[in-house]
């Protein structure tokens, strides 16, 4: 012990000379000395840390003022929110308000952002969660290019598109053709769309049906959302489905390089067990298991495209629909047998490599998209599902299967043609070569891993360097906190040959599902709304906007009362409102700030107004004036030496 640490004090002299734990240590001398006086031996022994801990703490620590190499966006789970994370600090950067109101952002209370959230919910009834699972960002030429980010509400089966030029949600939408999406979001490689995948079959468009009827009337769907990249938004008019079996379809992926053109999509339940328990059918976790293969779905997307060019389709709940029959008419959709209850499906850079794990059998199976597309040019198909599918024999659509353990699940690539995957019954993170299909190591993680998210893990260029392991149990991790216990992410450097954890990250907010991960430097972000008077959801100048003090104003019209508001520090203009009883009021307020960083907030008390006013944005908000009486408003982001000052009035007079 006292030799390797030694060698430890020697190396951090070493790194501290190149400066890189300078920070961290002031070095005099032979030994390196922490400014509070304890050398990093006495520290080591005072905090009972290993060799293998400090060098850990050396990968993650970020000093003040360095700043990140990747950033990881995770799905905030039932929180509704994205979670933009740090890597290798771990430090967390931003919540991203998507399809739940977000406070801080003010997402959900001003005019515009109430519209995306009503957007995306049936009509009259307002959602106020969304259950989000898989993170896509945009991709051009199967690479991250940091422009957008999309990700699914599998509660609702929404989709939602957030631009990276601002961190903020831009657009949500709804088919009303599926009830529930848990495949989504899985973008195409230049971004062309955006897919999401039914889980629970239902009839398509919200129609009834009783269960009895299941396998004639309930159905699952793909859906092919159309992006328009230089508009920043989903094109509903434009997107289409294609009808599916009610399996319970799963995750999904779209081929690169080769397999472009294609995705693929993973399903359970073909079975087509639907619980039942009262009338002594089997729960849907067992009905759903019986058999030992499932499908593996290919669908040839671009030539779907054409289908629906040539008006080959059904318009369900407002959506172009391909048939089932007509897909398989048209040679879009076919079948490849799957291992037990199938769950990742995992494109590899090289574009034919076809990972599936399934959650009951120990492999991974690497299916083979060059011979499964000549099984189909020599419709070479060992019969068809009861649905006329036509199904490719799985011997020969296979390249290879690699022995992993109990329970794979997902897995990443880096750039050294490793593969990693998850094994959640396991609790381990397993590395194998794509080459030979060989095992090489087994990592343990903490506990019931789920998603696993290496830099650039699922794209045509993967970076290495670092992995993420989802843990979905947290159990003795961390002090208690009651019941309900935070995830645990726990950050592995997959550089050298072993890959080892290097840090613990407790979430405490929603079930993250899944994340991904991209280098910094393909963030571009703005830093501010300029000019002075943007709307932040159109980007362009907001007809409301109230660019200088000269121009601030109170006027009186059919609709009510309109306030032209400007902040800039320390004060609101006006600061007086009066208004009667039962007016509407409609607040249109503009920062004119044009300093980095400094935000204004504005609420009215008791009202339930809050916005958040970034330097150039423009913030509408109507509402009704109620209750009389007087109602003080301030500025909530504590801006300046007199943001308490930063306030006034709303003087609401009895009718
Ligand atoms: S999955 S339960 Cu992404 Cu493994 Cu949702
Ligand atoms: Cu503006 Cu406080």
């Amino acid at each position: 012990m006292q030799l390797r640490s030694k060698r430890l004090i020697a190396a951090l002299g070493v790194l501290s000379a190149f400066g890189v734990a300078a920070a961290m240590f002031s070095c005099g001398g032979q030994e390196p000395k922490i400014s509070g006086g304890a050398s990093v031996q006495q520290l080591m022994q005072a905090r009972n840390l290993s060799e293998a801990d400090v060098t850990a703490a050396l990968k993650t620590y970020t000093p003040t003022g360095r700043k990140e190499e990747f950033l990881l966006f995770a799905s905030g789970g039932h929180g509704g929110n994205l979670i933009v994370i740090g890597v290798p600090s771990m430090r967390i950067l931003k919540y991203i308000g998507v399809f739940t109101p977000e406070p801080w952002q003010g997402y959900g209370f001003d005019e515009e952002t109430k519209a995306i959230l009503a957007e995306g919910s049936p009509k009259g009834h307002p959602l106020t969660w969304g259950d989000m699972h898989h993170p896509a960002l945009s991709e051009t030429n199967a690479d991250y290019d940091g422009q957008f980010i999309f990700v699914n509400d599998k509660a609702n089966a929404r989709i939602a598109v957030v631009s990276l030029a601002d961190f903020a949600t831009k657009q949500i939408v709804h088919s009303g053709l599926i009830m529930n999406d848990h495949g989504g979001t899985f973008v195409t490689p230049n971004t062309e769309y955006v897919i999401e995948t039914a889980q629970l079959a239902a009839p398509l468009g919200g129609a009834y049906a009783p269960l009895d009827q299941f396998n004639e009337k309930y159905r699952g769907a793909q859906i092919y959302w159309k992006f328009d990249r230089a508009a920043g938004r989903i094109i509903p008019a434009e997107s289409w489905a294609i009808e599916l079996p009610p399996y319970m379809q799963d995750l999904a992926d779209a081929g690169k390089l080769a397999s472009d053109g294609w995705a693929f999509c993973n399903s359970v339940n073909t079975e087509r067990a639907t619980g039942g328990l009262a009338e002594g059918k089997p729960a849907l976790e067992s009905g759903a298991s019986q058999n030992d293969m499932d499908f593996l779905h290919l669908i040839n997307w671009r030539k779907a495209e054409q289908v629906v060019k040539a008006g080959k389709t059904q318009t369900i709940a407002g959506m172009r629909v391909i048939s089932l029959a007509t897909a398989i008419a048209e040679g879009l959709l076919y079948f490849v047998p799957e291992p037990k209850s199938p769950h990742g499906v995992d494109i590899a850079p090289n574009g034919t490599d076809i990972v599936v794990s399934g959650k009951l059998d120990t492999h991974a199976s690497v299916y083979d998209f060059n011979k499964m597309m000549a099984l189909i040019e020599q419709k070479r198909f060992e019969g068809a599902d009861p649905y006329g599918v036509p199904i490719l024999p799985f011997r020969e659509s296979l390249r290879g299967q690699v022995e992993l353990g109990l329970g794979p699940l997902h897995t990443q690539y880096d750039d050294k043609g490793f593969a990693y995957t998850s094994i959640f019954l396991e609790s381990k993170v397993a590395k194998w070569s794509l080459k030979d299909l060989q095992l090489l190591d087994k990592t343990a993680v903490h506990y019931n891993i789920g998603h696993i998210s290496a830099a650039e893990g699922d794209a045509l260029h993967p970076q290495g360097k670092y992995l993420v392991a989802m843990n979905k149990w947290a159990i003795d991790r961390f002090s208690s906190v009651g019941p309900l216990l935070p995830q645990n992410f726990q950050l592995l450097d997959i550089s050298g040959e072993k890959p080892v954890v290097v840090y613990d990250m407790p979430l405490p907010l929603g079930e993250p599902h899944y994340a991904q991960m991209i280098n910094v430097d393909k963030i571009k972000t703005i830093d501010m709304y300029t000019p002075a008077g943007m709307n932040p959801v159109t980007m362009q100048p907001d007809p409301n906007a109230t660019t200088s003090e000269e121009r601030v104003r109170i006027e009186r019209r059919g609709d009510g009362v309109h306030v032209y508001m400007v902040l800039v520090r320390s004060h609101l203009n006006p600061d007086v409102i009066e208004v009667k009883q039962g007016e509407k009021v409609h607040i249109h307020a503009t920062s004119i700030e044009q300093a980095l960083d400094a935000t204004h907030g504005f609420c009215i008390d008791m009202y339930n107004i809050n916005l958040s006013i970034e330097p150039g944005k423009v913030c509408n908000v109507t509402f009704t004036a109620d209750r009389a009486g007087v109602f003080p408003f301030y500025c909530t982001e504590f801006c300046s030496a007199l943001h308490l000052e930063m306030a006034g009035y709303l003087l609401v007079k009895p009718s």
